[in-house]
C-alpha cells in the first residue's frame, strides 16, 4: 500500500533549502517530524559481523577491504557457521535485537549464498533480526533470501550520481539502483544510505538524499555514515567534514524520509559524545553497537550504554507509532 503522506518528488532545489536553514529551524522541524512517528528516546541497536573480509575485486575509494590497495587488512575466507552463530549469541547477550553480516564480495555466486543462507537461519533461530550485505543480487537470489526468512539487506548508494564516479569505478550507481529494485521487489527491508566526510560537496550530500527519498519506497532503513579513514585507501588524508553538516545530513534524512530508521553509522568513534547527541536530537535513531564495525573499531558497549543513559535513551527495537511494523 503506497502511503500518501511520504514524498517521492524532492527536487535538489527543496531539499538544498532544507540543507540552508538556519541550524536551530532544522533541528526542531527534524525533531518535530521524529516525535510525529518515534519514540524519541528509544535507539535501535545492531551489531555487524564481518563474515568474509578483504581481497575484494572493486575499488571503492573509502574501503580497507579492496584488494587495490595495501591496507594491511588480513584477508579471510567466508566463516564458519558456527563461529556466526556465537558472535550472534554474543551480540544477542549485550543487547543487540539485529545481526548484520557483511562480506567483502562485488557480488555472491549461489554457493556462495547457500552458506549465507545456513547463517541467516541460524541468526533467526536465535530470535534477532538479519540482516545481510553482499554486493550486487540478481532478481531470483533476491528470492532464495526472502524464503530463507531474512529481514532486511543493506546496500548503499553511497554518495551523489554526479560524485560517484570519482569514488568506485568497477560499478555503477545504475547497478546499485537494479539491485535495490530487485530487493526492494523480493519485499525485503531496504537498508541503504551513503558515506559523508569523502570531499563531496553539499550539493553531493543534497543529491544523495534526494535519490535515497526518492526512490519508488524509502529504504525502512537509512545509514549515514561518516568515513572512517584508513590509511593507504585513495580517501586517506581527505579534509574532515564540519561535524555541523554531519548533523545537518541526519536532519535533512529524518525530514525526507519521516517514518525510516535512520542510522548514525560509521565514524561514531571519531564523534564526541556531545555531537552523537546532536544527532539523536536531529532524529537519528539506530546505531551500530559493538566494538566493531566490520574491520574498523566502533565505540565499546559500556562507553554506549554510558551515553544513553546520559541521555535517558532506551536501546530498543525500533517501531512505527503507526504500522507496529519494525522500522530498522
Ligand atoms: N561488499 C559489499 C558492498 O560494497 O556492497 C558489502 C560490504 S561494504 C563494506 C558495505 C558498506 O560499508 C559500503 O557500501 C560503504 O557504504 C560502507 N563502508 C565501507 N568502508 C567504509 C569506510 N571506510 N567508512 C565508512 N563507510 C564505509
Ligand atoms: C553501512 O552502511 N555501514 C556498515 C554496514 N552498512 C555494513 C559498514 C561500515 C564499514 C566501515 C569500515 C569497516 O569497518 O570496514
Ligand atoms: Fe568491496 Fe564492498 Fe569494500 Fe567496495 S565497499 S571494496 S564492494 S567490500
Amino acid at each position: 500500500m503506497t502511503d500518501t503522506t511520504l514524498r517521492h518528488d524532492w527536487t535538489h532545489e527543496e531539499v538544498q533549502a532544507l540543507f540552508d536553514q538556519p541550524f536551530n529551524d532544522l533541528l526542531f522541524q527534524a525533531q518535530s517530524i521524529h516525535r510525529q512517528h518515534f519514540d524519541p528516546n528509544s535507539v535501535q541497536i545492531s551489531s555487524l559481523l564481518s563474515i568474509k573480509t578483504g581481497a575484494c575485486p572493486e575499488d571503492c575509494a573509502y574501503c580497507p577491504q579492496s584488494a587495490k590497495y595495501d591496507t594491511e587488512l588480513e584477508p579471510e575466507r567466508l566463516l564458519p557457521v558456527e563461529e556466526v552463530k556465537q558472535a550472534a549469541l554474543n551480540a544477542k547477550r549485550n543487547g543487540a535485537t539485529r545481526f548484520c553480516m557483511g562480506a567483502a564480495w562485488r557480488n555472491p555466486t549461489d554457493r556462495n549464498l547457500e552458506r549465507v543462507i545456513e547463517m541467516i537461519s541460524v541468526v533467526k533461530d536465535l530470535g534477532m533480526e538479519t540482516c545481510v550485505t553482499l554486493g550486487m543480487l540478481t532478481r531470483e537470489q533476491t528470492h532464495r533470501l526472502k524464503e530463507a526468512g531474512l529481514d532486511y539487506y543493506n546496500h548503499n548508494l553511497d554518495t551523489s550520481p554526479e560524485y560517484y564516479g570519482e569514488i568506485i569505478t568497477t560499478r555503477s550507481y545504475q547497478d546499485r539502483l537494479d539491485t535495490l529494485r530487485h530487493v526492494q521487489e523480493a519485499r525485503i527491508n531496504v537498508c541503504c544510505g551513503g558515506i559523508v566526510g569523502m570531499g563531496e560537496g553539499e550539493e553531493d550530500r543534497v543529491e544523495l538524499l534526494r535519490q535515497l527519498a526518492n526512490l519508488p519506497k524509502h529504504p525502512e532503513s537509512v545509514p549515514i555514515n561518516l568515513l572512517v579513514q584508513v590509511e593507504n585507501t585513495p580517501l586517506y588524508g581527505t579534509d574532515a567534514l564540519d561535524p555541523l553538516d554531519f548533523v545537518r545530513t541526519v536532519a535533512v534524512a529524518r525530514i525526507l524520509m519521516p517514518k525510516s530508521a535512520v542510522r548514525l553509522s560509521a565514524g561514531r568513534s571519531d564523534m564526541s559524545d556531545e555531537l552523537q547527541a546532536l544527532c539523536f536530537h536531529a532524529g537519528a535513531n539506530s546505531i551500530f553497537y559493538g566494538e566493531k564495525l566490520l574491520t574498523t573499531p566502533n565505540p565499546k558497549e559500556n562507553q554506549d550504554l554510558e551515553l544513553f543513559k546520559r541521555l535517558g535513551i532506551r536501546p530498543q527495537s525500533v517501531r512505527h507509532s503507526e504500522t507496529g511494523q519494525n522500522a530498522a
